[in-house]
């Protein structure tokens, strides 16, 4: 972004307060921010104790050497124990941990009960394999419970998990397992998705074939499919820990070991390896997952639709959830498989209260029609969530009316690999909810917006995120490159996390969310966002999904290129349409904001964690080289929107 600040162009006007039932028995109330604000720390040494700890910690924070915290350091705990055995010790060993719905209409449900004796296990099996506190695993399977399995074991023994996500290359296993020196991969021979068993073991044959230090793999059966099989070196999940003892008996680990290393890939660079610890990232991922769902372990049902290699996987499929003593759902496939209702088949079989799934996935189901959700029974819903992209206001809309009877509250919560945990965001019995924006951080959280001179920006202005204070689920470094960590968040403003991304206050000091600042764009002098472009053309009944990109032009710097996808009968060749988008952004937002080429496109490109991939749509917008694709779902997407493109003029 140039001087100018980001420009406020977006008006959104509707309010929605909190149901009255919800907001009287809310698990937080008001009060919290308040308290939060008045004593941060004392606020964060209550939240620790939600969790069980061996020794209890007696220190907060130490920010004795900044940017690097520690957390609760004198404290010791077991995560594993912390999200299993105490549930069961606690009398509730009966409770469903996890309802697994496989793609193909398998089925199983694990109590917390029948989870304590599978990490057990699993702990057991990783020791006798020579795995001990301090090592890393690598691991890459599909959305069963043998995910969680395998990242609660590794917790229980103090090994450090590097999960990654089931259908990325072998080059990208084997950077990763290099990068954290794994000793061992957890894999499968496949999983099930689009109807058919997808093979995952083959890439991890690859990865491991290049790379030194992995002495075993262990490979759950998932799919039955042929695998090619190394003598030695390979092992079946089955086997090795079918035949362990359920009993292990918990280690107590310092509050700052670590426990995983997950990879984001950022823009230019090789993937950093975010590091998180244990007792700081488990109570915040504790205290959001109770706090922004209400969460009511005795009756709720909850599902997040993640997958398991994204962080909100990590966060809020495995550690916040289970700390919680929640019983949730998780589907190892596609929501189009097989057929377009299988998400709401799913909410209306296990009686889902509370759903968190993604921007992209509500514009799916916007696309393919209000009346597949209205065939299934919806009513067990009560808090809806969202997270991974600013969720368009009409996208925010459409997903109240139609997935939560125009009453449930919607929680739009801001987040990042590198925070561990949910930073702002509605709560659902406190705020007054505004579509499409995050709205304040969460209680104990200081986040704000600062123009290009660090200064924080009045109400109505716009610039760049920032987190002014440390937060216990925060990450600690980058894997091997501290000085990474420091150049890439510390740096920019001085004292300061740079959270990349580009946000407005409104009127009320409320954020909205922008986009990353990588994508903002500079037309005649102002900064644009690429989301508000986005929303106005997704606000038009047409458009199903918009992705907006600068281009370079030479009158004005840059010019708005938007890629969109039409709704069920629009119709692509249609010139007299493809008008009336430009001028109804025009009147949304203002002359400037209008596109100057809109495309109509059958996909755009997104990563596994449904991420528009706008720097791909600028360099075909830019008619160059496509840049690396590797982390995209699938990239015959690319293909087919460069062929369905007129040359550039
Ligand atoms: C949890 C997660 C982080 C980036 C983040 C921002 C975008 C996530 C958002 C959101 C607007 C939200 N993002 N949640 N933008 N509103 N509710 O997504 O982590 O994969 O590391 O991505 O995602 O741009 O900086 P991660």
């Amino acid at each position: 972004m140039s001087n100018e600040s980001l420009a406020n162009l977006l008006k959104e006007d509707r309010r929605f307060a909190p149901p009255a039932e919800l907001a009287a028995h809310a698990n937080v109330k008001a009060e919290a921010y308040e308290q939060a604000k008045a004593d941060r720390l004392g606020f964060w040494a209550e939240q620790a104790r939600r969790l069980t700890w061996a020794t209890e910690p007696t220190e907060t924070l130490d920010w004795s050497n900044p940017p690097f915290a520690k957390w609760f350091a004198d404290g010791k705990l077991n995560v594993a124990y912390n999200c299993v055995d105490r549930h069961v010790e606690a009398g509730n060993g009966d409770r469903v941990a996890i309802h697994f719905e496989g793609e193909p209409g398998d089925s199983r449900s694990l109590t917390y009960a029948d989870l304590k004796d599978e990490v057990s296990r699993a702990a057991n099996a990783l020791t006798e394999l020579g795995i001990s506190a301090g090592d890393r695993v690598a691991v890459y399977l599909p959305m069963i419970p043998e995910a969680v399995v395998a990242m609660l074991a590794c917790a229980r023994i103090g090994a450090a998990h590097s999960v990654v996500f089931g259908g990325f290359s072998a080059d990208a296993i084997a950077a990763r397992i290099k990068d954290a020196d794994a000793k061992l991969v957890i894999t499968a021979d496949g999983g099930y998705r689009r109807g058919k068993p997808s093979a995952l073991k083959p890439a991890v044959d690859e990865a491991v074939g290049r790379v030194q230090g992995v002495g075993k793999v262990l490979v759950v059966q998932r799919t039955k499919q042929d695998v090619a099989w190394t003598e030695g070196r390979d092992l079946w999940w089955h086997d090795v820990v079918g035949k362990q003892s359920p009993e292990h008996t918990p280690e107590a680990f310092d509050a700052e070991q670590p426990l995983f290393i997950l990879y984001t890939s950022g823009t230019t660079g090789k993937p950093k390896g975010i590091l998180h610890t244990s007792g700081g990232y488990l109570t915040q991922t504790s205290y959001t997952h109770n706090a922004v769902f209400d969460l009511k372990p005795e009756t709720d049902v909850y599902w997040c639709t993640a997958d398991i290699g994204w962080v909100t996987g990590h966060s809020y499929i495995t550690y916040g959830p289970l700390s919680n003593g929640a019983t949730q759902v998780i589907y190892e496939g596609t929501p189009d498989t097989p057929h377009q209702g299988r998400f709401w088949e799913i909410v209306q079989k296990y009686g889902v209260t509370i759903l968190y799934t993604a921007p992209t996935a509500i514009r799916t189901f916007m696309k393919w029609g209000d009346d597949i959700p209205a065939k299934f029974d919806l009513s067990s819903l009560r808090v809806l969530g969202s997270v991974g992209e600013p969720i368009n206001p009409e996208a925010w809309i459409w997903y109240r009316k139609h997935i939560g009877a125009d009453s449930c509250p919607i929680v739009d919560t801001w987040w990042q690999t590198e925070t561990g945990a949910m930073m702002i965001s509605p709560l659902p019995g406190v705020t007054e909810t505004k579509p499409g924006s995050a709205q304040r951080a969460l209680p104990g959280i200081a986040a704000t917006v600062v123009d290009d001179e660090a200064n924080e920006v009045p109400d109505g202005g716009g610039g760049y995120l920032v987190l002014t204070e440390p937060w216990p689920s925060m990450l600690r470094t980058i894997w091997g490159d501290d000085q990474r960590f420091i150049d890439t968040y510390w740096s920019r403003f001085e004292g300061k996390y740079f959270a990349g991304d580009g946000a407005k206050k409104d009127d009320d000091g409320d954020i909205w969310l922008l986009g990353r600042v990588d994508d903002v764009m500079l037309v005649s002098g102002h900064n644009i966002s690429t989301t508000e472009v986005e929303s106005a053309l997704v606000s038009h009944p047409s458009v199903a999904e918009a992705a907006v990109v600068g281009a370079a032009d030479e009158t004005t710097g840059q010019a708005i290129v938007a890629f969109v996808i039409l709704r069920g009968t629009a119709n692509a060749e249609d010139a007299e349409l493809v008008g009336q988008l430009r001028n109804h952004v025009g009147t949304t937002l203002g002359p400037i904001a209008k596109p100057k080429r809109i495309l109509p496109v059958a996909e755009l490109p997104k990563t596994r964690s449904g991420k528009i991939m706008r720097r791909l749509l600028r360099d075909v917008a830019e008619n160059r080289q496509l840049g690396d694709v590797t982390t995209l779902t699938d990239s015959s997407v690319m293909d087919l929107i460069q062929s369905k493109l007129p040359a550039a003029p």
